[in-house]
């Protein structure tokens, strides 16, 4: 008796299906079927229904099958580098002292400024690939290298463009309050007027931006010129994102739930109030620990209180120049866990459901039926291992909506 018929059978799998209520959600001798890009089954193996097949099947020989990863905070599309800037600060410059002296995010908006669309695509495509490489199926993208309306317009569009070049999900940020540029130097709110009145209502026209986000700091934007954006951003019924409580607390956390943020990210600062504010939020806290290792910061985001008052924890690689020059999320994944201390299974519901949560998707994240078939089969057979590991990815394959991204290997 022939059942049904499925364009992509996996079995015999350790499924981690990242369901709430348990760490992994975990099947041991598990399942998984597609059709139409969608599960159609989650599940124990011997609950296959008899005679069950696909155009695809596959034996994963026992090992490790996790929905596929999600990357919610990274500033990948830039020209340039700052290895130099990072020799700066390893001979005991600050990350202040830098910015302040012309370096910075303004050395990353000269270059980016400078690279056509051609060549930002060029330099920006090999750290997405790298994200591929170690399991991610959906990104988010910021722009905040431009600081000009044509510039932020090209970055948004050349993530695009990548979206369309590569089989991953990107999920696209207006960030033109990164930093106030050079020619509105000391004119902080002139630089959010033009921002607000120009640049984003241009960027929603275009179709640019899924979000809003800002960098609230003293060496960036207060929080009431933080708010104003957020208001404009309501107004084009576009949701919002904050970095918040990075250096110093600031009571970004606390506006961001206000305004019922997606995301508030980094909060290494964040204090007993700011806790509270998220609390019951919705908002996820979107923990980056790669910009704590390479700014040899020194105070952890409060974990234990976020995780204690129900905070929903996200981690991400924050892959830019200067702070966070990582593309791997399994690496950001070791990270949270050794430097932060998360769990392993904390660091991957991390990099899957809550990150899916942070970017406002709810179709994907887990591994449960009609949710999008984006899939991870790993050369691992527990889902510890990937926090576990610090080095070359355990990938074997990738899959987008029910399809490999590349014959299934070992
Ligand atoms: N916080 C960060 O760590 C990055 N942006 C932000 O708001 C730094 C970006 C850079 O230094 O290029
Ligand atoms: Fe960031």
């Amino acid at each position: 008796m022939s059942g049904p018929a499925w364009d992509l059978l996996i079995r015999s799998a350790r499924l981690a299906a990242m369901t709430p209520g348990s760490p992994y959600g975990e099947v041991l001798d598990g399942a998984l079927a597609v059709r139409d890009g969608l599960i159609a089954f989650a599940g124990p193996d011997r609950a296959l229904p008899p005679g069950a097949s696909a155009t695809l099947e596959i034996d994963a020989e026992g090992r490790l099958l996790t929905p596929g990863l999600i990357d919610c905070h990274t500033h990948l599309v830039h020209a340039g580098h700052r290895a130099t800037e990072f020799e700066q600060r390893l001979g005991g410059a600050s990350y202040e002292e830098v910015a302040l002296a012309g370096g910075g995010i303004r050395a990353t908006v000269t270059a980016t400024r400078a690279a056509d669309e051609a060549t930002l695509l060029r330099q920006s495509r090999p750290r997405l690939e790298a994200l591929l490489r170690d399991g991610v199926t959906t990104v988010e993208v910021k722009s905040g290298y431009g600081l000009d309306r044509d510039t932020e317009l090209r970055q948004l569009r050349v993530a695009r463009r990548l979206g369309e070049l590569l089989p991953v999900t990107v999920r696209t940020t207006f960030l033109g309050a990164h930093a106030v540029p050079a020619e509105f130097e000391g004119r902080p709110d002139a630089w959010l007027d033009l921002v607000i009145a120009e640049l984003l209502p241009a960027v929603a026209a275009a179709g640019l931006a899924d979000a809003v986000d800002a960098y609230c700091e003293p060496i960036a934007f207060t929080p009431a010129q933080v708010g104003r954006l957020f208001e404009a951003a309501a107004r084009l019924s576009l949701p919002v994102k904050l970095h918040a409580e990075q250096r110093s607390d600031s009571g970004g956390a606390a506006l961001a739930a206000r305004h019922r943020a997606l995301s508030a990210d980094h909060l290494e600062h964040l204090s007993e109030s700011g806790v509270r504010a998220l609390a019951g939020s919705g908002t996820v806290a979107v923990l980056l620990p790669g910009a704590f290792l390479h700014l040899r910061e020194t105070r952890t985001p409060p974990v234990a209180a976020l995780r204690a008052a129900g905070v929903p924890l996200a981690v991400a690689t924050d892959c830019n120049p200067g702070t966070s020059p990582l593309a791997s999320l399994t690496t950001a994944m070791n990270l949270s866990c050794t430097l932060f201390g998360l769990t392993p299974a904390e660091a991957l519901a991390g990099a899957t459901r809550q990150a899916a949560r942070a970017l406002g998707l709810a179709d994907r994240g887990q591994l449960d039926v009609g949710l999008r078939a984006d899939l991870a089969l790993w050369n691992a057979d527990h889902p510890a291992e990937l926090a576990a590991r610090l080095g070359p990815s355990s990938l074997a394959t990738r899959f987008v909506a029910g399809r490999p991204d590349h014959a299934p290997s070992r």
